[in-house]
């Protein structure tokens, strides 16, 4: 993967230079006019769409904090309204930064958010996390206490995943809740995972389409489901309500990994017996050639 532009810093590919703990200055006034533009086009199709489909704690955070279409926010002036909430501050790094750097910032209530934003080639898609998907889809989350103790929980548990060797299965109760997970409100399914959120169209496709399974969250179950990098997921795991999340964060995850680790693997496309199905997809987009996965 070639990590885009940096606007200025990065020229000739060179790798920006960074500190210990990778964070970098945002460089918000070398922002350009067709960056802030960028900014402009995906957070009003994404605000557009969002009420009604995200759950009311994400529509309630993008209210509360200092984000508009007018310009890529300035990370200084959201960590304030932030830390006042709930204690957190955003930090800017250029990408990707290795596991245990990203831990021991969530362990400390710094989240870590890319300063690029993405060309308006991808728009729609891209792995690499940019300031779109970090700020527009994880800040207005980490406003909410629960989120908010929940991910800093991740941190703290990831460091000691990695000395166990079970950050894979970390790693996907992650990916399945805080990137793509869905909250049953009593009007309906709502979406509360940024990476559902910063997507226009996976924010449609999780909740519209046939196609994926929509599955009630079980912290082990989880653990064992491979996930989709590359596409929207096959299924989605739905939580009752937010405090179930901190509930999972209480538990001591040692004898499930043990009990995890010597189970296979499941296809990100799987329903078992005992799944508690909410949905079950059809699976005509993942399988619309008739190949089986
Ligand atoms: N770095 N900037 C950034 N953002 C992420 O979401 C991220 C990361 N490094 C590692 C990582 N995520 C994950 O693979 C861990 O959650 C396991
Ligand atoms: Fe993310």
């Amino acid at each position: 993967m070639t990590p885009p532009p940096l606007h200025g810093l990065a020229a000739g590919g060179l790798a920006p230079p960074h500190s210990p703990d990778w964070t970098i200055d945002q460089g918000w006034a070398a922002y350009g006019p067709a960056e802030h533009a960028t900014w402009k086009t995906l957070f009003e199709r994404q605000s557009r769409l969002l009420p009604g489909r995200a759950c009311d704690e994400f529509v309630q955070g993008m209210l509360d904090l200092p984000m508009s279409a007018d310009e890529i926010p300035d990370f200084r002036r959201l960590s304030e309204v932030l830390s006042r909430r709930t204690g957190w501050q955003v930090v800017a790094v250029p990408g990707l930064v290795p596991d245990d750097v990203f831990f021991d910032h969530l362990a400390h209530r710094r989240f870590p958010a890319g300063n690029f934003i993405r060309s308006p080639q991808q728009l729609d898609y891209l792995e690499e996390p940019d300031v779109f998907h970090d700020v527009f889809g994880h800040v207005p989350m980490l406003m909410n206490p629960v989120i908010a103790d929940f991910i800093q929980a991740y941190g703290q548990g990831g460091l000691r995943a990695r000395q166990r060797g079970c950050l894979t299965q970390l790693a996907r109760l992650y990916w399945y809740t805080v990137e793509f997970g869905l909250l049953q409100q009593s009007d309906g399914l709502r979406i509360y995972g940024a990476g559902i959120a910063s997507s226009y169209t996976e924010s449609q496709f999780c909740l519209d389409s046939p196609s994926p399974h929509r599955i009630r969250l079980d912290l082990e179950r989880v653990m064992r489901t491979d996930y989709r990098i590359d596409d929207f997921q096959e299924t989605y795991f739905v939580i009752r309500s937010l405090d179930e999340l901190l509930q999972m964060a209480a538990i001591d995850f040692a004898p499930l990994y043990d009990r995890v680790t010597g189970l296979p693997a499941l296809e990100p496309g799987t329903v078992l017996p005992q799944d508690d199905v909410l949905h079950r997809g059809d699976g005509r987009y993942h399988h619309r050639d008739g190949s089986p996965s």
